[in-house]
């Protein structure tokens, strides 16, 4: 509870949380629960790296402007009355950046504690968005896959499991396994690359590593001809047991979290990427309909459910299952997918 009443900072607040609610679905409710300690410093960790990305994703911004904004990103959250105009009017948080002086002057409210570990992560994913966005650097190997999903999103884990040590929430064991951190933010990144294989197609924007699409087709957009379609499966359950070998790594993460509401905000997500693998799994629906999405029920239940290890392992062995029942015999990842889903069981 407040002790103070300061007006001033509650408009702050609220034009950041208007903004958390115009530019997640799915995070807005978990950070929304967080306890106050860290509701604020994980909103605003959201929200700069949402416009960071928005910058990322925005594909009518010439390189030459683009390149210099990712790269020092992490100096612009400091610089109040700061905004951004330039972006398309399509792109889908543009007003975000309009308005992005908000953000920063939520940003140097929070403890300077918080203020450093969003800045680092910010400049590390900046540099990484744009080491990737260069002309003719492309995901080509499984490592590049790796690296990529590391700058985007396994560099969010770092961040978060920094602030969860810091405030007192968790060990400090929480901060230092930082490979299982960034196991939390792969997983996340790679449910959505495969999930995405058309709109960012469409957008010419190419995610799926060379090293597993060439082993399918000549060309990675080959895989959408009809004549393709077994091959374009086989494709995507590769891609599948690749985003699946992080699971291990999840759930020995979420068995680490003791504090109820950090337990619910890092497991949510994970079990929605679960549930959305087992909806992707030889489903040709990812090479012909953009934002295949699971349905608003099952969402409604994962969130409800999420609250203890013992429940989340029960979700993750639930869709193991499914997924395991669901593979063809004839598929060459039939058998990796099976040990997979058959490791889930044990350990859970
Ligand atoms: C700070 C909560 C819990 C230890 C904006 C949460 C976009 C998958 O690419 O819109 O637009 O299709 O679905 C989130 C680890 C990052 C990783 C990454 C910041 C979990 C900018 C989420 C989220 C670590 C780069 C989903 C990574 O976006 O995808 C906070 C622990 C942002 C987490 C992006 C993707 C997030 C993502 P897209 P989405
Ligand atoms: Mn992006
Ligand atoms: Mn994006
Ligand atoms: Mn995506
Ligand atoms: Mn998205
Ligand atoms: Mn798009």
């Amino acid at each position: 509870p407040k002790t103070q009443h300061d007006y001033s900072n509650d408009k702050t607040r609220q034009r950041l949380y208007h903004h958390l609610n115009m530019t997640s679905r799915s995070f807005s409710a978990v950070i929304q629960d967080l306890d106050e300690e860290l509701k604020d410093a994980i909103c605003l960790f959201y929200l700069v790296l949402r416009g960071l990305d928005t910058i990322e994703d925005d594909m009518t911004i010439d390189l030459d402007t683009k390149l210099p904004y990712l790269r020092t990103f992490h100096e612009i959250i400091y610089q109040k009355g700061w905004t951004f105009t330039k972006n398309g009017p399509n792109e889908k948080d543009r007003q975000l950046l309009v308005e992005f002086d908000a953000i920063i002057e939520g940003f140097l409210q929070l403890k300077p504690a918080y203020q450093t570990i969003i800045a680092d992560i910010t400049k590390r994913m900046g540099n990484g968005m744009a080491h990737y966005a260069t002309a003719g650097i492309h995901v080509e190997t499984n490592a590049d896959y790796d690296e990529y999903c590391h700058y985007v999103a396994g560099l969010v884990g770092l961040g978060l499991s920094e602030m969860f040590s810091a405030c007192g929430f968790e060990s400090p064991l929480v901060a230092e396994r930082k490979d299982l951190s960034n196991s939390m933010g792969l997983f996340l990144q790679k449910t959505n690359i495969a999930r995405d294989y058309l709109e960012d197609l469409r957008d010419n924007r190419r995610f799926w590593p060379k090293e597993i699409w060439g082993q399918y087709a000549e060309t990675m957009e080959d895989l959408v001809k009809p004549e393709n379609k077994e091959k374009a499966l086989q494709c995507l359950s590769h891609m599948i047991v690749n985003a699946m070998e992080h699971i291990r790594d999840v759930l020995e993460y979420l068995s680490m979290i003791k504090n109820p509401s950090c337990f619910k905000f890092c497991a949510i997500p994970q079990v929605m990427a679960m549930a959305t693998l087992n909806l992707l799994h030889s489903n040709y629906k990812v090479f012909t309909h953009e934002n295949i999405k699971i349905r608003k029920g099952e969402t409604v239940w994962l969130m409800k459910e999420s609250d203890s290890m013992d429940k989340v392992a029960a979700i993750f062995r639930l869709y193991a299952r499914q997924i395991n029942n669901k593979s063809n015999s004839l598929d060459p990842h039939f058998v990796d997918i099976g040990v997979i889903c058959g490791e889930i069981e044990q350990i859970c």
